[in-house]
């Protein structure tokens, strides 16, 4: 199987980010993360890393708005000219409500506006690493355009808490937003989000297209982040109306249950019958994660993989969170085991 990865992702490496009650902890999303992952990878016999390609701005842009494009790429630069008390991360402590229309020009307006919340910290590397992030999506919808069954994009970093216009949970440029737009082109795609957390940036960029489905399966948004997306009352718009479905599930949800929401949504992909398959995995929904509050076996997670892969689709898989190092890269290799 094609891993498509760059080196470049060890640019954005915020020292620290802020957690509820506003305590600082180290960056969970870290660069390690990828060296658990590459190390396992290269353990398996399967697995061939590549480089990704460079695919420019226009499938970037195709998905997200250019001022916000434009935000991330100069926002680093304006920062360290504002000669802020403290450099070391962007981080604006006021943020948009959007009901009111104003979008303000000032580093730290903007900031607010295009960020939604103290995760999504951006540092002198950030943009460049969230490029190449998207150019390895890019480069795996490639590879299967070109009739490979499956590849594997190991971003970083992640994507599907990014929207057209905003940045949030450790996401800038959505990659599986990216891919998945790209590979509209050629025909009809399905989505599906296997990340502990609600896939929110790629719910709302498709919430009105009905060439791209998406699903996602995540812990209830009620008590776990995005909070704000991911309810199962959240089906699409206009013509979108009925391609977008969340199931959300309680604390504690194990294998049995987890495996039974993959099969039903496994059941609606097959119904729209989708030319090119597109998922985002999320390794946090393992039962030993850091963040997560689900508790999938690794068996479990090996199972999803094959649940998924049984569709039999030319498929991308897009690396999203996961946040126990110790157990990320053999979870991440069960999991695409399924799709060999
Ligand atoms: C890609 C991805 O998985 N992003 C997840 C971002 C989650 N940010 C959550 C911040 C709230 C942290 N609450 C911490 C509770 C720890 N027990
Ligand atoms: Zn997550």
């Amino acid at each position: 199987m094609n891993v498509f990865y760059s080196e470049t992702h060890r640019r954005h490496n915020p020292p620290f980010e802020v957690f509820d009650g506003g305590v600082r902890v180290p960056y969970l999303e870290n660069p390690d993360r990828m060296d658990r992952i590459l190390r396992a990878l290269l353990k398996s016999n399967w697995a061939k890393i590549l480089e990704p390609l460079d695919f420019g701005l226009d499938p970037i842009l195709a998905v997200h708005d250019k001022e916000y494009i434009d935000f991330l790429a100069s926002c680093w630069v304006k920062w360290l000219a504002s000669k802020p008390q403290d450099p070391a991360v962007f981080l604006p402590a006021t943020f948009a409500l959007r009901r009111h229309p104003q979008k303000p020009k000032s580093l730290l307006g903007r900031g607010g506006y295009y960020i939604m919340d103290l995760s999504a910290c951006i540092v002198e590397g950030t943009y460049e690493a969230a490029l190449t992030s998207a150019n390895c999506a890019l480069s795996a919808a490639d590879a299967v355009r070109g009739g490979q069954l499956s590849a594997f994009a190991l971003c970083r970093p992640p994507g599907h808490h990014a929207g057209r216009d905003y940045a949030g949970g450790y996401c800038f440029i959505n990659n599986a937003a990216v891919a998945a737009h790209q590979l509209s082109t050629y025909g009809r795609v399905a989505v599906i989000d296997v990340d502990y957390h609600c896939g929110n940036g790629t719910q709302d960029i498709f919430y009105k297209r009905d060439d791209v489905l998406t699903i996602s399966i995540h812990a209830d948004p009620d008590f776990e982040y995005p909070h704000y997306s991911g309810y199962a009352q959240e089906r699409g718009k206009d013509k979108g109306l009925g391609f977008h479905r969340n199931f959300p599930l309680p604390k504690g949800a194990g294998d049995e249950a987890y495996l039974s929401v993959v099969d039903r949504a496994v059941e609606i992909i097959q119904r729209c019958k989708p030319d090119y398959l597109v998922v985002s995995a999320g390794m946090d929904i393992y039962a030993d994660d850091p963040l997560g509050t689900i508790k999938v076996s690794s068996t479990g997670i090996r199972k999803v993989g094959e649940r998924i892969a049984a569709l039999n689709l030319p498929s991308v898989i897009v690396m999203e969170g996961g946040y126990n190092n110790e157990a990320l890269g053999e979870n991440i290799v069960s999991f695409l085991e399924g799709f060999r």
